[in-house]
């Protein structure tokens, strides 16, 4: 029997190819201001107003893995996709909790989003002799007695686009955002998993699971997030090639040995343009963080001519104070976007914008990625992300944002060299940030079947989104912003791998756990490009 709240969940059926078991229509609430009507159970604010530590309680959890079962979506007919819950016999008597050093991340000193909740005492583990090249003890899989499912379904939106005529060509292709958990964080911040038990910790115990989700979900397009660097080198990129992909990094500047990886199929894709950006400027003190982005041009390989798509991969500032540095950081990946992604017309090529924003939906930064405006008068910098409620960075947002030295305007494009004329314009600027491009998101951040939030990471002190998959809609688009001119073939959006809720998360002891080995869940979407 499962457990009360996953009943609904584990009821249905997954969703294959041309069987969608859900309806979808007004499930788009980005075009419906009263979007939460349609879910009645729920009270929620408006997005816009939105503050998830008013809706997130700790919700103990039974001693239960969470674990991905076999893949299955639209495009590996014959499968079907679901987390899998198995009821482990697990002892509850004296486990250490997994302990290393607290965060020495100078920007991110002691915050907690939501207060130290309780939880399930941690499970008894005895430790194999043998140590991995990490110095902790190698370990296999623990056994696992009775099952049920807590299913990511297979959301199917093809139902409600028209096919296209036989002039056009099609082409479908998948893009994943998953931000996998890099060791060296984890271990630096480990008061973060202490709900975990240890084994599960180990990168040799969460390597092959990541691999293996990865494998399964066998996306076109594989944007990853904390990616530490030998462990990219030696283990990961060499399992992605072998799998059919090719890869490119960027490290972060600075001592963090992590990254962003963007890997997609050769067989689809050609490479066209790899531009890592840094966020670092040695001369402006507002953007000494050693946060990075990765964009790539990929060619389609389809019979006829299509544009390129412009993939960008970021990992934002956690810092839940500084949304002023967010902003600066996001506007440096807006410009080099604009650079790299407007066509010789001047319209621009179809986009997707994959990453850990670490900000929430309905905060001002993500208004900012949808809406294409900003108006920050008044706002201080500890609300722009949203991730604290009650934020201590209490200091307004200063207009403009980034110094003039930076180079980049308050459309998010670089500027060419300008005169005296201009630079006097540029000082009288208003308080608002715009940016080119009309970005949708491939998620709602709302669960259609019980109006609770959808979560994208979960550990001991949060359970929020802060992972976006955007992409640029084509007006016929289920997720098309409201009001939005699309400049060039925009994209489709023929489904996605939906997400949980937090009370399902910690129902299989949040994240990591025995299966799903990042605190992070994947996203996964899957697009179709009209040409
Ligand atoms: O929230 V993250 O995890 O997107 O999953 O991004 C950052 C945090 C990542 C890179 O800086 O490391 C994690 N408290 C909680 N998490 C932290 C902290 C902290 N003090 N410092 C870094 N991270």
């Amino acid at each position: 029997m499962l457990p009360r709240h996953l009943q609904s969940v584990g009821s249905r059926c997954f969703a294959r190819a041309g069987h969608s078991q859900f309806s979808y229509v007004n499930r788009d609430f980005p075009r419906c201001p009263w979007w939460t009507a349609h879910y009645p159970q729920t009270h929620f604010h408006p997005v816009s107003t939105w503050h998830p530590q008013e809706y997130f309680r700790s919700y103990p959890c039974p001693q239960t893995p969470l674990l991905l079962g076999p893949p299955c979506f639209p495009w590996a007919p014959g499968h079907s996709s679901w987390f899998h819950i198995s009821h482990c016999d697990m002892s509850s008597t004296g486990d250490e909790p997994y302990r290393k050093r607290k965060s020495a991340e100078g920007e991110d000193h002691g915050r907690k989003m939501l207060s130290k909740r309780s939880y399930p005492p941690a499970n008894d583990f005895s430790l194999p002799a043998a140590q991995d090249s990490s110095g902790f003890s190698a370990i296999s899989q623990p056994e696992v007695k009775g099952e049920t499912t807590v299913k990511r379904k297979w959301e199917d939106f093809r139902h409600l686009y028209c096919e296209p005529s036989k002039r056009r060509g099609k082409f479908d292709f998948s893009v994943v955002s998953y931000n996998i958990l890099s060791q060296d964080l984890l271990e630096d911040n480990s008061h973060l998993y202490s709900h975990c038990r240890r084994p599960y910790l180990f990168w040799n115990y969460r390597l092959p699971n990541i691999l293996r989700e990865l494998e399964e979900m066998n996306a076109d397009i594989l944007c990853l997030q904390e990616v530490q660097e030998d462990h990219y080198q030696e283990q990961i990129k060499p399992s992605l090639e072998a799998l059919g992909y090719l890869c490119e990094y960027k490290v972060r500047t600075g001592s963090k040995p992590d990254g962003c990886a963007i890997c997609f199929k050769s067989d689809k894709f050609s490479l066209m343009l790899v531009k890592p950006v840094e966020y670092l400027r040695r001369n402006i003190a507002l953007l000494d963080r050693d946060n990075i982005g990765l964009l790539l041009m990929l060619q389609p390989k389809m019979g006829k001519e299509a544009p390129s798509i412009c993939v960008a991969n970021t990992h934002l500032l956690y810092n839940p104070r500084r949304g002023d540095i967010k902003l600066t950081q996001l506007a440096i990946l807006l410009a080099e976007i604009t650079k790299v992604a407007q066509m010789q017309d001047g319209k621009f090529c179809p986009i997707i914008l994959c990453g850990d924003f670490n900000s929430v939906p309905g905060s001002p930064l993500l208004r900012f990625i949808k809406e294409g405006r900003l108006n920050y008068e008044g706002m201080t910098i500890g609300k722009v992300s949203g991730q604290e409620q009650y934020s201590r960075g209490q200091r307004i947002l200063s207009i403009p944002i980034w110094p003039e030295s930076l180079g980049i305007t308050q459309k998010c494009v670089y500027e060419p060299q300008k005169d005296q004329q201009q630079k006097e314009k540029y000082s009288l600027v208003e308080s608002n940030l715009k940016h080119h491009f009309r970005l949708s998101s491939v998620y709602s951040h709302i669960l259609p079947d019980t109006g609770m939030p959808e979560i994208t990471t979960c550990h001991s002190s949060t359970a929020i989104t802060v992972d976006y998959i955007f992409y640029s809609a084509a007006i016929n688009d289920v997720f098309v912003q409201p009001g939005a001119s699309v400049p060039c073939n925009g994209l489709q959006l023929l489904g996605r791998l939906s997400l949980l809720a937090e009370k399902d998360l910690w129902s299989v002891n949040g994240l990591p756990n025995e299966i799903s080995s990042s605190d992070h869940l994947s996203l996964l979407a899957r697009f179709r490009l009209e040409v």
